[in-house]
């Protein structure tokens, strides 16, 4: 049993809020994840679909969240709304093998929904609550398997025009209404996502006080997930990152199966999970915990160019603008390294800066590490949403000097991110990243002891 540090009379506003979104004579399904196989019959540790998690704190695989809103003007005996949950039934001896199940009975109580089934009863019951809706809201496409058994619903209903039943005749896609609403997060959603970056932050700082010539990628891995789950985080939110040395420059990098040596950066992308929360921080250091010169100018460049674009983050600007300010400090930056020549002017209004800053500046973050919510990306892909309280968004630009680029030896090989994650309040911001140190001195403070 997960516990959840929402408390569930937030997963009902929610569901409320979401209901009201939706058109009257309507029927929503929400789906839970499914388990997937790591290799024959042992799974993956389990993650919940998001949008599911977030309507309904509930943690089981295979389950499915109905929400109904009825006709006011065809029924005067029914409720205008109704919170339906599918969900595994009770089985001692699937129990005694696989684990716990909260089962119908109790997860009608514990998670607040008006009628709880066990899953064995969704082919009958389904389509009774899709019947005589005008409209059906699900993510299409989403899960193959649950496309199929919506279908074989809505042809039980097609079907049985003789009996009275009717299928509904539009098909609305459900995430953007609950990406918008999932977009603007809750006092107790940036409470616990405060808590996540604390502890992320906290084990990159572990890592830097542990990494060392000799050790191999994954050894540092395990102490920042060690101390994930010390502190209440059992796992990352994503696939940690830990590249040394040219491996810093490999986006993806996760294999981290190589061994670090003294003279290069390490550079380490990861973050806890938290109550279904991410946390996203990115640190470059020393191996031997002294940057040199050339390895400091770098950093030195992509720190201030992540301090000048979070200095923008406020309600109503955007990421266009924290680009342009950072792409305006990288290329200056570059520029003054030696690693961009030509026009100073022209290099900027050709954002130059992008021959080695090759990713996005930040994205959402929240329930998914990337998270949901529309970027309104005009046709020059200029994001454009304007900045709200309650959003969230990481900042990481970075620099990747490929080892065969034609630039001077001491650039070659180079990798150097720094990500944070910024919460807009009503006044401006909040860095969430707090643990996790940051400047030359900080780090090399830490590598030290
Ligand atoms: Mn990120």
């Amino acid at each position: 049993m997960i516990h959840t540090r929402i408390d569930m009379h937030e997963f009902v506003a929610r569901r409320a809020a979401l209901l009201a979104t939706m058109p009257d004579n309507s029927v929503a399904l929400i789906p839970a994840a499914k388990e997937v196989t790591r290799s024959r019959d042992t799974e993956y540790l389990f993650c919940q679909d998001k949008d599911f998690y977030y309507l309904s704190g509930f943690h089981e695989p295979d389950a499915l969240l109905v929400l109904v809103k009825n006709d006011p003007a065809l029924s005067m005996t029914e409720a205008a709304t109704e919170t339906v949950l599918f969900c595994r039934d009770k089985d001692p001896e699937q129990e005694v093998w696989h684990g716990r199940r909260v089962g119908a009975e109790q997860a009608e109580i514990q998670f607040k929904v008006d009628l709880a089934y066990t899953l064995d009863e969704l082919e009958q019951i389904l389509p009774m609550y899709i019947n005589g809706k005008q409209t059906l809201l699900f993510a299409q496409g989403a899960q193959a398997e649950f496309d199929n058994l919506v279908f074989a619903c809505l042809e039980v209903l097609r079907g049985g025009a003789k009996q009275g039943l009717s299928a509904p005749n539009t098909i609305v896609d459900i995430r953007d209404s609950i990406h918008e609403m999932r977009l603007i997060k809750s006092d107790a959603e940036i409470a616990v996502m405060r808590e996540a970056n604390v502890i992320s932050g906290n084990a990159h700082k572990r890592a830097m006080a542990f990494a060392a010539q000799g050790q191999f990628e994954y050894q540092v891995e395990a102490e920042i997930l060690h101390e994930f789950a010390a502190n209440g985080a059992r796992a990352a939110a994503y696939g940690s990152i830990v590249g040394g040395g040219e491996n810093a420059t490999i986006l993806h990098y996760t294999d981290n199966d190589e061994v670090l040596v003294d003279g290069d950066l390490l550079l380490i992308d990861a973050g806890a999970e938290l109550s279904g929360y991410a946390a996203d921080i990115t640190r470059t250091f020393p191996v031997d915990g002294k940057f040199n010169e050339a390895q400091a100018a770098l950093y030195n460049l992509v720190l201030e160019s992540q301090i000048a674009a979070i200095e923008t983050i406020k309600p109503g600007s955007n990421f266009a603008i924290a680009n342009k300010v950072a792409n305006e400090v990288l290329t200056k930056g570059l520029y003054e390294l030696g690693l961009l020549t030509g026009e100073l002017d022209t290099l900027i209004s050709d954002k130059a800066c992008k021959k080695y800053f090759i990713h996005g500046l930040g994205h959402w973050l929240g329930l998914d590490v990337h998270d949901v919510g529309d970027y309104q990306m005009d046709e020059n892909k200029n994001q454009l949403r304007s900045f709200k309280a309650g959003m969230v968004m990481t900042i990481e630009p970075g620099l990747y000097i490929d080892a065969e680029a034609d630039v001077d030896e001491k650039w070659q090989g180079l990798g150097v991110r720094i990500e944070d994650n910024i919460l807009v309040t009503e006044t401006g911001y909040e860095n969430l990243t707090t643990t996790a140190p940051k400047t030359i001195a900080d780090i090399e403070a830490v590598m030290a002891k």
